[in-house]
């Protein structure tokens, strides 16, 4: 029978229906799964694009190949020729009966095993884990994210840029700045492509960057990393409450999107995720406080919003909440005071439910050259550092917004993770540089 059959189909698994019974494929991918039942033996083929069931029937291939699967290790990469064969027994009730097979890379003694490992394990082999079908479908569902978010920056006018990640001053303070060696000077990697943005804009009008930014962040925590991917959006004449509408608009239509294109990887975690409408809950600082406060969190007016006052403000709500106006003194000295009440900057922060703290922050920059400078003073920073930036104040300045989006902690969100580090290919944080 083999021999009458024409030449096979490469294909993808994923693209395997039931239009494909009866015909010949060729797949390439790796044994994920391997059972001997005497007589016949079966491989789960995995290729990136799914896993199908391959049965090996003795007789039905060449007696060396047929000893060769027998033998096989998981993770060794392969080449099966077969036909498509519906089966109700098989995942996905499509398998396909093997003609051939053919070993490309040999794999022996793989270090994940099927039981359970640590999570250090696990990320000391993390160039290896990523291949669990677990982790993929992750890496799926970012990717799915970053096109939406691109779709969504299209629609909206936005021009994506890509900023230097070497620069010479901070932009979020000094504390969390990785410095480096820079042929005889001091340079730094960047914490945010902010400052390029807001110098793209005027030239653009609106601009956006999906870049890694950096963090010498020491707290270990489940939501910070060192390197993170930081998305970031900038426009030219739009003030804070025009942000907090573009921002919803952006995190629901990323979230939608999503869950309506990787519906399989979503059921794939065990994640049932409802993508939050628009409008989302807006509440000023002070509100943020008081609710903190009565739920018995210790913080006064003027500190920082604690991880504690975070889960306590976000467990109010079913969808991300926007706080806004945060005291100047706990803020980036380039947010623009509310002119109503100079004590408050015209910020805001977008905090997701479930615990998942801060993913956005953003706000109205300040805009005046003079007031600028001043902020500059009063933080102790210098301004010779900032001369570039003040330019932008000086030729032709309007007012503006932009927001920085944390991509990992929207990913660890949307997928119910744990950690931050199981939301990117290869992590790093303070105890992590390897793989
Ligand atoms: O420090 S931010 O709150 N704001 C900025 O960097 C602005 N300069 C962005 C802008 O307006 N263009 O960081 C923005 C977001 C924050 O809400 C988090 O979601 C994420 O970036 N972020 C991080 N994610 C993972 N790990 C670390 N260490 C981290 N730091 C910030």
């Amino acid at each position: 029978m083999t021999a009458k059959l024409s030449q096979p189909v490469d294909t993808r698994i994923a693209k395997i229906d039931s239009s494909f019974e009866g015909k010949l494929v060729r797949l390439r991918g790796w044994v994920y799964k391997r059972r001997d039942i005497g007589g016949a033996a079966f491989i789960i083929l995995r290729d990136g694009s799914g896993l199908i069931q391959v049965a090996f029937k003795r007789g039905s291939l060449p007696p060396e190949q047929y000893e060769t699967v027998r033998r096989v290790g998981l993770e060794s990469s392969c080449e099966v020729t077969g036909v498509v064969k519906s089966d109700p027994r098989a995942p996905g009730g499509l398998e396909v009966h093997a003609v051939s097979f053919r070993l490309v890379g040999d794999c022996k003694d793989y270090p994940i095993a099927k039981k359970k490992h640590g999570v250090e394990f696990l990320l000391d082999h993390r160039h290896l884990w990523i291949r669990s079908p677990k982790v993929a479908a992750v890496l799926r569902v970012r990717a799915e994210l970053l096109k939406a978010a691109r779709e969504w920056f299209e629609a909206h006018d936005y021009i994506e840029v890509t900023a230097p990640s070497i620069v010479t001053a901070a932009v979020e303070g000094g504390a969390t700045l990785f410095e480096l060696e820079y042929f005889g000077r001091k340079a730094y990697l960047t914490q945010s492509s902010q400052f390029y943005l807001e110098a793209a804009i005027f030239s653009l009008g609106r601009a956006y960057t999906i870049q890694p930014s950096f963090r010498a962040e020491k707290s270990r925590t489940r939501r910070h990393l060192t390197e993170f991917t930081h998305m970031e959006g900038e426009a030219a004449f739009m003030d804070l409450n025009q942000l907090m509408i573009e921002l919803e608009d952006l995190v629901s239509y990323m979230c939608r999107e999503v869950v309506e294109r990787r519906k399989r990887e979503l059921e794939e975690l065990g994640r049932r995720f409802t993508p939050p409408e628009p409008p989302f809950p807006r509440i000023s600082y002070d509100e943020a406080i008081e609710i903190a406060q009565s739920k018995g969190v210790p913080i006064e007016w003027g500190e920082d919003l604690s991880t504690e006052s975070e889960r306590a403000v976000s467990s109010e709500f079913e969808k991300p909440v926007l706080v806004h106006r945060y005291p100047r003194e706990v803020k980036a000295f380039y947010h623009k005071p509310d002119p109503e009440n100079p004590k408050v900057v015209l910020c805001t922060d977008m905090l997701a439910p479930e615990d998942t703290g801060e993913i956005i922050g953003g706000g109205q920059r300040i805009h005046d050259y003079q007031e600028l400078v001043k902020r500059i003073e009063e933080c102790g920073l210098d301004v010779e550092d900032y001369e570039w930036y003040l330019d932008l104040r000086r030729y032709g300045s309007v007012p503006h917004s932009g927001f920085g989006l944390g991509v990992e902690r929207v990913v660890k969100w949307i997928c119910g993770l744990s950690h931050v580090r199981e939301a990117t290919l290869i992590p790093r944080t303070p105890v992590r540089v390897y793989p």
